[in-house]
C-alpha cells in the first residue's frame, strides 16, 4: 500500500472557512503541503490581506476571499468564485467560529443567536454549498470544528456549547444523508488551543503570574499544556485524505486529553 498516495492531497481543492489566522491558518497550512490547493475566506480586508502575506512567508499560495458564512448570498458566490479560479471543493473545513463568554443570565437573546448564527447555521449553509458539487464529482470532505463544548460545558459559554454540541450532530447528520454519495463527515474537537480567540484566557495577571484558567487548564491538561494550531494539522490531512475514506460521522478529539481525565484530587 502506498501511504505517501493515500495521505495526500494532490489535485484538491480545500476550502478552510476563517483561514485568515489561528487554526483555520495552520490547518490550510497543514492540506497544502499534502498537496492541496488553498482557498479561505473571512470577514475583514484588513485580515485577509494580512492573511495573504502570512501564507505567502510560508510558502503557500493560498487564495483569500471577503464572505460571511452567516450569509448563504455570500457563500454561494465564494464557491462559485472558487469553482472559477481553482475548481470545485473537494474538502471543506468549516472553521470560522466565535465565542462570547457572558452568564446566561445576563446573555441577551440576540447575543446568543449571534453564536448559534456563526457556529452552527454557518456550517450548515457552507456544506449545503459544497454538498451538490461533491455528489456530482463522486467524492467529498467535509470536516467541522467542534470543542470540548460539543461534550462539556462551563460557565458563560451556553450559547458556543449550545452551537458546537449541535454540530456535532449536524455532523452525524451530513453522514447519514450523503455517506451513500461517498461523501464523509467528520469534526475535530480541538481542546484549549493558543489563537486569538483564547488570548484573554491566558493574559498574564498583574503581577506577572499566569490567569488562573491558564493555570486551570494546565492542571486539566494531561499533556500539561495548551495545544498550538499546529497539533491539528495530522488530523486534518488524515481526515481531508483517502486515509479516512471509511471514517463517517466521527468527532476526532485533539484535546491533549482533556475529556479522559477526571483532574487531579485536591
Ligand atoms: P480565531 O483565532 O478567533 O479565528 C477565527 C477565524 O474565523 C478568523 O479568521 C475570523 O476572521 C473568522 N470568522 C469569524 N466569524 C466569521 C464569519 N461570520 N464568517 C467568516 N469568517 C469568520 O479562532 P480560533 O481559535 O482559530 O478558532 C477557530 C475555530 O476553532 C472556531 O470555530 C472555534 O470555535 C474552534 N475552536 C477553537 C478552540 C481554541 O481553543 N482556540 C478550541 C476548540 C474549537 P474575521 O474576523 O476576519 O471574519
Ligand atoms: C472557553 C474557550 C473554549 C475553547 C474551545 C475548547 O471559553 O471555554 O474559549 O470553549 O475555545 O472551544 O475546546
Amino acid at each position: 500500500m502506498d501511504m505517501q498516495k493515500l495521505f495526500s492531497l494532490e489535485g484538491r481543492v480545500a476550502l478552510v472557512t476563517g483561514g485568515a489566522y489561528g487554526i483555520g491558518f495552520a490547518m490550510a497550512e497543514a492540506l497544502a503541503s499534502a498537496g492541496a490547493k488553498i482557498a479561505f475566506n473571512c470577514r475583514s480586508q484588513e485580515h485577509l490581506d494580512k492573511a495573504l502575506v502570512d501564507y505567502a512567508a510560508r510558502g503557500v499560495d493560498a487564495r483569500g476571499y471577503i464572505a460571511d458564512v452567516t450569509d448563504e448570498n455570500q457563500v454561494k458566490d465564494l464557491i462559485a468564485k472558487i469553482e472559477r479560479d481553482l475548481g470545485g471543493v473537494d474538502i471543506l473545513f468549516n472553521n470560522a467560529g466565535i465565542i462570547r463568554r457572558i452568564p446566561m443570565t445576563e446573555m441577551s437573546a440576540e447575543e446568543f443567536r449571534q453564536v448559534v448564527d456563526i457556529d452552527l447555521v454557518g456550517p450548515f449553509i457552507c456544506a449545503k454549498a459544497v454538498i451538490p458539487g461533491m455528489i456530482a464529482r463522486g467524492h467529498g470532505k467535509i470536516i467541522n470544528i467542534c470543542s470540548m463544548m460539543s461534550e462539556l460545558g462551563r460557565e458563560t459559554v451556553s450559547a458556543y456549547a449550545a452551537a458546537k454540541g449541535g454540530l456535532k450532530m449536524l455532523t452525524r447528520n451530513i453522514c447519514s444523508e450523503y455517506g451513500a454519495a461517498n461523501i464523509q463527515c467528520n469534526a475535530i474537537g480541538p481542546g484549549y488551543i493558543a489563537t486569538p480567540q483564547t488570548a484573554p484566557l491566558r493574559e498574564r495577571q498583574a503581577d506577572g503570574s499566569r490567569h488562573p484558567f491558564d493555570q486551570f487548564i494546565i492542571a486539566k491538561t494531561p499533556a500539561g499544556r495548551w495545544g498550538d494550531p499546529e497539533d491539528l494539522a495530522g488530523p486534518a490531512v488524515f481526515l481531508a485524505s483517502d486515509a479516512s475514506n471509511f471514517v463517517n460521522g466521527h468527532v476526532l478529539y485533539v484535546d491533549g486529553g482533556i475529556l479522559a481525565y477526571i483532574g487531579k484530587q485536591p
